[in-house]
């Protein structure tokens, strides 16, 4: 082989193994501006109000997006935002595609094994809501009858933990506002969302429903990232939610939503 072809073959060498380490997702997709501030994209949910929704001119606003907001600007880091849905805002994250996912999500034990978690920023449960001319008093009454939830949610995990129990059958829909649809249109009787959203939709009469039973599965939302992948966002994310909490000004954030 003379000397040219073999660095020809160095270059394709070289060439092959950059790819192969980009293929390898250990290059994340945050990235840094001019102003030296980094930028992160953090992948949420389509609508999901009180944490993520759409105002009339077509800002997403929301709890969480006011939240990761006020945290950038207090963390000096910059967001790019992807309203993706729930399920695709955490394959995102799974496959490097997004930095971390604000979608009024759940701490779990089971999604600690994938992804680590902020520090608790806000209470929530899961409750059964139905129509408001619902005989739908509790979960026996559902015997025989089919609900609905979203995919990969705290809500279906519930619905699927009672069905064998109570009889019931669960049809699965991508996003919150199908799942309202659903019920509303009387192909299912029953839908299992996190009570602090079926609150605020009927407190604001978005949602004709009513909630019969109890709030279950008391449980925290937080910020997630993957697992062992973004600490010193994960870090940047609690130092300002902390500042938030001290400076008041997260109280003002949740009190714009009530
Ligand atoms: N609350 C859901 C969960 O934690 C997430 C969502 O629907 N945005 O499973």
């Amino acid at each position: 082989m003379n000397t040219n072809m073999k660095r020809i073959l160095r270059g394709a060498l070289a060439v092959a193994l950059g790819a192969s380490l980009v293929g390898c997702g250990s290059s994340s997709s945050s990235s840094s501006s001019s102003s030296g501030e980094k930028t992160y994209v953090i992948a949420t949910d389509k609508t999901y109000a009180p944490f993520e929704m759409t105002n009339k001119k077509g800002k997403l606003i929301g709890i969480d997006m006011d939240l990761i907001r006020a945290i950038a600007k207090d963390q000096k880091f910059k967001v790019k935002i992807n309203s993706l849905g729930f399920d695709a805002a955490c394959t995102a994250l799974e496959s490097g595609e997004a930095d971390g996912v604000i979608a009024g999500m759940t701490i779990t034990d089971e999604r600690k094994q994938k992804y680590d978690f902020s520090k608790q920023y806000y209470k929530t449960g899961v409750s059964m809501a139905v129509a408001k001319n619902s005989k739908i008093k509790s979960y026996s009454d559902l015997k025989g009858k089919t609900v609905v939830a979203k995919t990969s949610t705290a809500g279906l995990s519930f619905a699927q933990s009672i069905h064998k129990k109570y009889g019931f059958k669960i049809r699965v829909v991508e996003e919150s506002s199908l799942m309202f649809q659903t019920v509303k249109s009387g192909e299912a009787v029953a839908c299992f969302e996190d009570t602090p959203v079926l609150k605020y939709m009927i407190g604001q009469g978005q949602l004709d429903f009513k909630m019969p039973t109890k709030s279950e599965n008391p449980s925290y939302y937080g910020f997630a990232v993957s697992k062992g992948k973004n600490k010193t966002l994960l870090s940047k994310f609690n130092k300002g939610l902390a500042n938030l909490k001290k400076s008041g000004e997260y109280k003002k954030i949740l009190a714009k939503y009530e």
